[in-house]
């Protein structure tokens, strides 16, 4: 549900499509299937057909918090709990190396995020196909995104591709600057990136956040006008 606004946060009233600069011109080349692959420190590497099949359909309100300082409240997501894919589908198939505890996951797009397994399986971190109860679009991470609402917007990464369990962070590339990608970015925290406090970074992201809604949206329509390269 919704909460009062975490510190430093300003609330708008859309939902922009966002990102780093760099994946604003890519899109998902796969719209309909949601194949994930399932990697790394595992005894067999796996490629998930559909998560969707045989689990729980849940779905969820919760509010939306981009590191850039902008937040939407009460987004309604549809899917399955991470959790719940973790331990009936993941688990059995994949069979995690034991100390496989930091997950990198990945986009159709190139990007890429990583998270600790444990703040993976936290209630209300999703595997979601609908927002609004409509299928998601392009613009918000189709056909399938990971929604992590207690962690910066950047760790909800959207067409979801790969989750590859790792024993340590050592093939991890983030996508941006290592001092922008903290490895939990909590909201509460102030965790915004790492090395440089929460409250710089604010300042220093602030103006960069009408640019970047403006441009994402230049691309999609372009995009939608069958014109992307
Ligand atoms: N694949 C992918 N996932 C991504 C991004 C991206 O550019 N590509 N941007 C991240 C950032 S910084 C934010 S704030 C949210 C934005 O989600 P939205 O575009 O649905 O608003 O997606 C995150 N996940
Ligand atoms: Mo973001």
């Amino acid at each position: 549900m919704s909460t009062p606004l975490p510190p430093g946060q300003r609330l708008r009233p859309d939902f922009p499509r966002f990102g780093l600069l760099q994946f604003a011109r890519r899109f998902p080349h796969e719209l309909s299937r949601c194949d994930v692959r399932i990697h790394g420190d595992v005894e067999h590497e796996v490629v998930v057909p559909d998560v969707f099949d045989g689990l729980p359909r849940v779905e969820q309100v919760s509010d939306f918090h981009c590191v850039t300082t902008w937040s939407r409240q009460s987004l309604r997501w549809g899917g399955v709990r991470f959790g719940d894919f973790y331990e009936k589908v993941i688990v059995p198939q994949a069979r995690p190396r034991p100390g496989a505890r930091f997950v990198i996951i990945r986009g159709q797009d190139g990007a890429r995020t990583s998270l600790l397994l444990d703040d993976l399986l936290a209630p209300g971190v999703l595997l979601a196909d609908t927002l609004d109860s409509q299928a998601l679009s392009v613009e918000h991470g189709a056909p399938l995104r990971l929604v992590v609402p207690g962690h910066y917007g950047y760790k909800s990464v959207k067409h979801l591709s790969r989750i590859e369990l790792c024993c340590d962070d050592s093939r991890f590339r983030p996508s941006a600057f290592r001092f922008m990608d903290h490895p939990r970015a909590r909201v509460a925290l102030e965790e915004r990136g790492r090395w440089v406090p929460g409250w710089l970074l604010r300042a220093l992201y602030r103006p960069l956040v009408k640019p970047t809604i403006a441009y994402f949206a230049k691309t999609m329509d372009a995009y939608r006008n069958g014109k992307a390269s």
